[in-house]
């Protein structure tokens, strides 16, 4: 087995899924976490000036979702199934396009009320509500998203349900079944045992 470290800012962010599916396939990884005020003098070392970034012994491998894809496969979260593997990249790349939307543009604003207002006015009613409506009829019928066991799909769905009802807790009021599924998966007793020990970050 090599040896992996995944570097990252010390924060959830886009790392956060990454350190779960490692977490939950048993695989040993070192965590190391950028204090934001080394970041200019560690930018510089990173393949594109980015993170995360996975060293895999001396080779780094780049790109937040390629580094997940990576990971859940050597922990066992990718069907082996082409179809079903295909059917967990369409939600990843759905909910990655998703959050990308919504970052891109509570960055425009500087203060608290017009974020918020720009989610429920904008962002809620034209981007989330179609996707968990769609996601609800679907999680009413099944426990998990593609097959009939935890993929890495069901917990980048999770992982940003999460992320969105900490800033929005209400967002899921008329989804129950997607909350029940992020219910279910944070009751995982790997990915439970790693919220519970995780530690606070801002963001
Ligand atoms: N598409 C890349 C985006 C990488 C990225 O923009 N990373 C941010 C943190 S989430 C970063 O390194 N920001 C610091 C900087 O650009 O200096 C991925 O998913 O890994």
């Amino acid at each position: 087995m090599p040896e992996y470290k995944l570097i990252y800012f010390n924060a959830k962010g886009t790392a956060e899924l990454i350190r779960w599916i490692f977490t939950h396939g048993g695989i040993t990884f070192t965590d190391e976490r950028i204090e934001m005020e080394d970041w200019p003098e560690r930018k510089s070392e990173m393949p594109h000036g980015k993170v995360p970034v996975l060293m895999i012994d001396e080779e780094p491998l780049v790109q937040s979702l390629a580094i997940a894809r990576f990971a859940a496969k050597e922990a066992g979260l990718v069907p082996e199934d082409n179809l079903e593997a295909a059917m967990c990249d369409a939600l990843v790349d759905t909910v990655n396009e998703m959050m990308k939307e919504l970052y891109d543009n509570v960055r425009k604003y500087d203060d608290d009320d017009e974020k918020q207002k720009y989610f429920e006015e904008i962002f809620f009613p034209n981007h989330l509500e179609p996707f968990l409506k769609n996601l609800n009829e679907r999680l009413s019928e099944k426990e998990w998203f593609v097959t009939d066991q935890l993929t890495w799909a069901d917990l980048m769905l999770a992982r940003t349900m999460m992320q969105i009802t900490e800033k929005h807790p209400d967002c899921l009021e008329n989804f129950s079944d997607v909350a029940a599924h992020m219910e279910r998966v944070c009751e995982v007793p790997s990915i439970k045992e790693w919220i519970e020990n995780s530690p606070e970050t801002a963001f």
